[in-house]
């Protein structure tokens, strides 16, 4: 650290260095040159065709550098912008590295290949992968700090999270604020505003034109504001910011101004909506400019030793651009490579198990519980957080109220039994509760993510499908999120209406990267959470809230080890004439047509397969069947078009044709909502009349 060696500098000029020694300062410079001749190498370089996008970190040299040797490298966690090429250099990521990304060779060591240049990661650095929705990042940091706080109480890392001017319009940056200071998290938010967000300015974006007059009111947050042009400055900010976030007074924001002289990407042309007296007047600012000739005019370098500097930059950009031009691409038939966790398969004989039952029956509620509080004893990496999951975040009152534990209490007694840090209530914001689920994840801890109703995990969307279900896929096997999300779904609630009975699984199960599971009964919940809890993947764990209480799919605790593989069907009910394909709340109902079925024609038997996981699905067991029985039918309680059996009736059709005796049939809701009067619910969700109505049609057919 520069603090610590001798000092050579006069007192005065030490103080206005803030604490850094002259090879600090030429080290400065020479990552800010480096990061500028990187940037004018890959223009060239796309302009040639040789690399496929670019987006610089022109204007941004001076503060980017100097967040990255205000912190720690390779002990701080860093969410970097796309903007922040000199951060990621400071912080030990190489010229070569960065072109090998720019040419999506297959030694990227970010993402493979497969992702945009800028887009920086590297596990043993701390930088976690970044993605491009503006704005995800900021919650995701806030779980990462959250981790750090939690793996070691004494620990004084900082959670840097950067972003631009305009990704401080997403909810998710003030979601993320709030968190941070609601837990007084140890984050250290840097908005680099260069003024525009593409061709959006300020005053069009930010009510009053600053960002940080906006958050002044966050309690517990330090925010500075500076000349983010002015590495100095910059750096004396960052490091005031980062010792507040270190001494866990609460988390920091610094509002750093800065330019942005190559347009927002090599795909705009900023001469569209800026003037050419505007960009005259920023380009005086440049930082590549003005910190050499300061560094100049302090006599702390030469012009002699400032070309050195610059030749030596020169140099490095040459010979990595080289080697990434040189360098393969990454290799075919990888594509499917690390969407899924290589070191744990959910679909593996391990999870294979036997029962050992014990107890009376319980509901799928209480096995659901139950599961829950065995795996949080076995492994204390389990957090359980969502909103109302705690039973009492007054801990005070705890002794005298029975506590809440979830609007369907399926945590009930979680808090009481691991604590406050174990299980606890966030504010109702779900994409903050997956997004903190990520940075938890992303740091090797077991969230357990709670939505509270299907039907509003719509806001987590962003960080579901763009962040959860990418992280390890994007990232080359870099990073993970192998969270468990569980939500509470479905209809048949009389009374649940159009906000509290939605399906939609299958806006899910289209997503590469992700397993989503849906149990139809106390025992395969059981077993397949506790799968989800043990796997490395991230799961969406589908509790459907009509089954949470049943008496007929109750069941004895199958023991604190009992496993089910991800992607096995349940044989529910052998039969000869016909199969049934299903999963969740009909289940139940099929069996219950089948034995209407059976009673009025006797020659005819139904089978039934609960598919019980949606991804992976169980294509064997469908194909064994249909091949038995040459009539299928696939039903589920979600829309009938474009839902799930659409997918399960194509592939029947496309590799079962030859041995089908009938079409495929689908039966599913009425393509619209679920309605609020009892008649109204009936007649739009499916019942057993009419699996029996078309069951039978096909069995004449
Ligand atoms: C959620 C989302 N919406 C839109 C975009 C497209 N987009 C990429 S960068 C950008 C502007 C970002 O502006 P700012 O945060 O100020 O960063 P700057 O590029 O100015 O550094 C937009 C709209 C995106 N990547 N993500
Ligand atoms: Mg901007």
């Amino acid at each position: 650290m520069a603090t610590s060696r001798t000092t050579q500098l006069a007192p005065e000029l030490l103080a206005r260095f803030a604490g850094l020694e002259p090879e600090d300062l030429i080290r400065a410079l020479r990552i800010m040159q480096l990061s500028r001749r990187l940037d004018d190498r890959e223009i060239l370089l796309k302009r040639q065709n040789r690399i496929y996008f670019q987006i610089s970190g022109a204007g941004h040299e001076a503060v980017s550098t100097a967040a990255g040797m205000a912190l720690r490298a390779g002990s701080d966690w860093f969410y970097p912008y796309y903007r922040d090429r000199a951060m990621c250099l400071a912080l030990g990521v190489s010229a070569e590295q960065m072109l090998l990304q720019a040419v999506g060779a297959g030694e990227d060591a970010a993402s493979g290949g497969r992702q945009m240049p800028s887009h920086w990661g590297s596990p043993s650095l701390h930088i976690v992968s970044a993605s491009s929705p503006t704005g995800t990042q900021f919650l995701q940091a806030v779980g990462c700090a959250h981790a750090s706080v939690y793996l070691d109480p004494q620990s004084d890392d900082v959670t840097l999270v950067s972003s631009g001017d305009g990704a401080t319009s997403e909810g998710e940056f003030w979601e993320a604020l709030n968190l941070a200071c609601l837990d007084r998290l140890p984050v250290l938010f840097l908005i680099e505003d260069n003024g525009y967000a593409i061709s959006v300015p300020i005053e069009r974006q930010t009510a009053g034109g600053s960002i940080s007059r906006l958050v002044r009111g966050f309690p517990g947050l330090l925010v500075l504001e500076v000349d983010g042009t002015d590495f100095l400055a910059s750096y004396q900010a960052l490091r005031e910011a980062a010792a507040w976030c270190r001494s866990r007074q609460g988390p920091a924001l610094v509002h750093a101004h800065v330019i942005r002289p190559y347009s927002h990407s090599l795909s705009d042309d900023e001469r569209l909506y800026r003037t050419p007296e505007e960009r005259e007047a920023e380009a005086a600012r440049d930082p590549i400019q003005r910190f050499p000739e300061f560094l100049l005019a302090e006599g702390v370098l030469d012009r002699h030793r400032l070309q050195l500097v610059l030749d030596e930059v020169e140099r490095e950009v040459q010979d990595a651009t080289e080697r990434a031009l040189a360098a393969a691409p990454p290799p075919k038939g990888s594509a499917l490579r690390h969407l899924y966790s290589e070191r744990v398969d959910p679909t593996s004989d391990q999870f294979q198990s036997e029962p050992i039952f014990e107890g009376a029956p319980l509901t799928m509620v209480d096995a659901i519980n139950r599961t829950l509080r065995d795996e949080m004893r076995r492994n204390p990496r389990i957090l359980v957080f969502g909103e109302d999951v705690a039973d009492c975040s007054r801990e005070e009152n705890l002794p005298r109220v029975k506590g809440k534990g979830g609007v369907f209490k399926v945590t009930q007694g979680l808090q009481c039994e691991f604590g406050s840090r174990r299980c606890f209530n966030t504010p109702l914001a779900e994409a903050a509760i997956v997004g903190r689920a990520i940075g938890l994840a992303t740091r090797g801890l077991k969230p357990v993510a709670e939505i509270q109703f299907f039907d509003y995990i719509w806001p987590a969307m962003m960080q579901i499908r763009n962040e959860l279900a990418t992280m390890r896929w994007r990232s080359n096997n870099g990073f993970s999120c192998p969270a468990v999300i569980r939500v509470a779904i479905g209809g048949y609630l009389q009374g649940g209406a159009i906000y509290h009975s939605q399906c939609g699984e299958v806006e899910f199960t289209h997503i590469p990267g992700l397993r989503v599971v849906m149990p139809s009964n106390a025992l395969d919940a059981c077993g397949l959470l506790r799968t989800a809890l043990r796997a490395d993947d991230p799961v969406l764990f589908l509790e459907h809230k009509r089954l949470y209480r049943e008496p007929y799919n109750r069941s004895p605790y199958p023991g604190p080890d009992f496993t089910i593989p991800f992607g096995k069907a349940r044989l529910v009910k052998v039969g000869r004439s016909l199969t049934i394909v299903t999963y969740g709340a009909l289940v139940q109902k099929a069996l219950q047509a089948a034995s209407v079925i059976e009673s009025r024609n006797p020659d005819w038997t139904v089978e039934i397969l609960d598919l019980r996981t949606l991804a992976p699905y169980d294509w064997e067991a469908i194909r064994l069947s249909v091949e038995k029985t040459a009539r299928v039918i696939v039903a589920h309680e979600d829309c009938l078009s474009f839902g799930y059996g659409a997918e399960i009736a194509a592939r029947i059709a496309d590799e079962l044709f030859a041995r089908l005796d009938a079409p495929v049939r689908r039966v599913a809701a009425l393509d619209t909502w679920v309605a609020y009067h009892p008649q109204l619910e009936d007649e739009i969700l499916p019942q057993v009349e009419d699996l029996v109505r078309e069951a039978e049609a096909l069995l004449a057919y």
